[in-house]
């Protein structure tokens, strides 16, 4: 009997194992935009865009490849406008009794599709999404019985288990991590590669149309829409980062500079999350261009490190944690997300070019995610599911289970420590040392106190006392509160009432 398939907008790759499981000439894939996906948060509009076009591409490359696809478009007159009314529509038309489709990757669907299946009586078969290097049962067994998890650990496994970069039972150079010869600032007259840009086909001039209509209130800038929509483009933008900008990744990784929005970062991560690249053949790549001298060890060992280290890892600390995990708040921060995330008007240049660039290209690096809107937020005492929500509608590549564990878990340290040892707080000082942003702004890095100072340097403090009872036994800040136990009282008090002016502000 014919059963369907269900891909959905993050599984466009061929070889799922919905499709490997599936029979062309037999069974019926189903794909649908449908408005709850397209709304649960306010994503960002050529974050919709890019997942519309790349669904309706992929879709015609499956009929290409011999599938009979039922594809319902947002604007279709019947859609239900969600994922269980589109698979009641689908089972009742063609007589369907048997739904199959690889695992969701997220809680969320997960249950409402469970949900459905119970409610309908219509079997629904998930199997696992095997483009990861480790399984949940992997993760599970690696978790089991360490009293901390940590990434550099679990990393080194699965670099045994890929064989990436390994010399027999050894690390490629005898080490396992390059990031020493990291973290160097850039500066502004080196040669900057450029991603991949590609121009709008009719499939994806309908779909900006669409959005236009759709979600014009959304966040962000639709055009110009640059961004690879196929398979064929998501290798173009591979190959083009491995020839250029891969060198020189591990050099400038924490670098900022001021109107340089991707310096020698992949962009690749939003083809990686959809499917249109699959992770391990991206790291494969890497490794090739160290093994054929085009590219530095420090560079590919700490490229295939984000892949197969920080990337599976936060998939397995979001699966490991359960659906809580979103809702986790160590430090009990109340504060609202400042309008300015959104409008990106604020004076302090670092958090408006991060913000600024947010808005034009649905992109900012990880240092950017991190140490400037992501180490504000938590300095200021944002609510962490504020902030978690904010990130997963802004960026192109957010999906929950990355981007939670990235913001309640490494950026917000909500989590109280189940991901990293310490949290990522810095003063301007850090901002300054790896961009040039400072020196344009209204504020000035070197004041510590005072309305001209940073405000990143009296938060800093702030964050550091308001939060002392859960910090100050962590052993990586017992330098930073012995450095604050010395200050004079009138210089404490400088750094709080600032703080408290800047807060005041928000
Ligand atoms: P590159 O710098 O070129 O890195 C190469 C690849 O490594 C990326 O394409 C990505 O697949 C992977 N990678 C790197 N760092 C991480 C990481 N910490 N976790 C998982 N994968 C990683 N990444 C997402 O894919 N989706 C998100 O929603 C997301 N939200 C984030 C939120 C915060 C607060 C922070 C600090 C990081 C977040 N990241 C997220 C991780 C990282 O910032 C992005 O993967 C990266 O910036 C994507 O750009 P790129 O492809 O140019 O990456
Ligand atoms: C992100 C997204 C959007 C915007 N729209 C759709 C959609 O209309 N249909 C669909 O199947 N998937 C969409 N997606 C991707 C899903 O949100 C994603 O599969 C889940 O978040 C699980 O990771
Ligand atoms: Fe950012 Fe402070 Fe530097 Fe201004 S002075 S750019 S706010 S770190």
């Amino acid at each position: 009997d014919a059963r369907l398939l269900l891909i959905l907008g993050d599984q466009l790759s061929l070889d799922i194992s919905s499709l490997r499981a599936g029979k062309p000439d037999r069974d019926i894939v189903l794909m649908a935009e449908v408005q709850d996906e397209a709304s649960y948060v306010p994503h960002h509009k050529k974050k919709i865009a890019f997942v519309f076009s790349a669904m309706r591409h992929f879709a015609a490359e499956l009929e290409d490849a011999g599938w009979s696809v039922r594809y319902v478009k947002l604007d279709d007159p019947d859609n239900s406008g969600d994922l269980p009314g589109e698979l009641a529509r689908a089972v009742k038309d063609h007589g369907i009794d048997h739904v199959l489709m690889t695992e969701p990757g997220e809680f969320r669907l997960k249950a409402v599709l469970s949900d459905w299946s119970k409610d309908a009586q219509t079997e629904l078969e998930m199997l696992d999404d095997d483009r990861f290097v480790a399984s949940h049962a992997e993760f599970r067994d690696w978790a089991k019985g360490r009293k901390q998890l940590r990434m550099e650990y679990f990393y080194r496994e699965m670099r045994r288990k890929t064989g990436l970069l390994m010399d027999g039972d050894a690390p490629e150079g005898g080490k396992w991590n390059y990031d020493s010869q990291n973290r160097k600032p850039a500066q502004s007259d080196l040669f900057m590669p450029r991603p991949l840009e590609t121009e709008p086909d009719a499939i994806t001039e309908e779909v900006l149309k669409l959005v236009e209509d759709r979600f014009d209130d959304n966040f962000g800038t639709l055009r110009p829409f640059w961004f690879g929509v196929t398979r064929a483009d998501a290798l173009k933008a591979l190959t083009m980062f491995v020839e250029q900008a891969l060198p020189r990744f591990g050099d400038y990784q924490d670098a900022m500079l001021e109107g340089e929005p991707f310096l020698y970062h992949s962009v690749l991560s939003l083809y990686i999350n959809v499917g249109l690249l699959d992770p391990l053949e991206t790291c494969e790549r890497v490794a090739q261009a160290y093994h054929d001298c085009d590219a530095p060890l420090n560079a590919v060992e700490g490229y295939i490190r984000q892949i197969i280290g920080w990337r599976e890892y936060m998939r397995g600390i979001y699966w490991h944690s359960g659906p809580e995990y979103t809702q986790q708040n160590f430090f009990g921060a109340k504060r609202p997300l400042p309008d300015f995330y959104w409008t990106g008007r604020t004076d302090m240049a670092c958090m408006a070019a991060a913000i600024g660039q947010t808005k034009e290209e649905a992109y900012a690096h990880h240092i950017q995610r991190l140490m400037v809107t992501g180490n504000f937020a938590m300095l200021a005492g944002i609510d962490p599911h504020e902030v978690h929500e904010w990130y997963l509608a802004v960026y192109a590549d957010a999906y929950e289970w990355v981007e939670a564990p990235n913001v309640i878990g490494m950026s917000q340290f909500a989590d109280g420590g189940l991901l990293g040892s310490k949290p990522y707080a810095a003063s301007g000082n850090y901002i300054n040392k790896m961009s040039d942003h400072c020196a344009n702004c209204s504020y000035d890095v070197k004041q510590k106190t005072g309305s001209d100072a940073c405000p990143f340097n009296p938060l800093y403090w702030d964050f550091l006392l308001r939060n002392e009872d859960k910090l100050r036994g962590n052993p990586r800040l017992g330098q930073v509160y012995r450095t604050w136990d010395k200050m004079d009282e009138d210089k404490k008090k400088e750094y709080r009432d600032s703080a408290r002016a800047v807060l005041d502000r928000l």
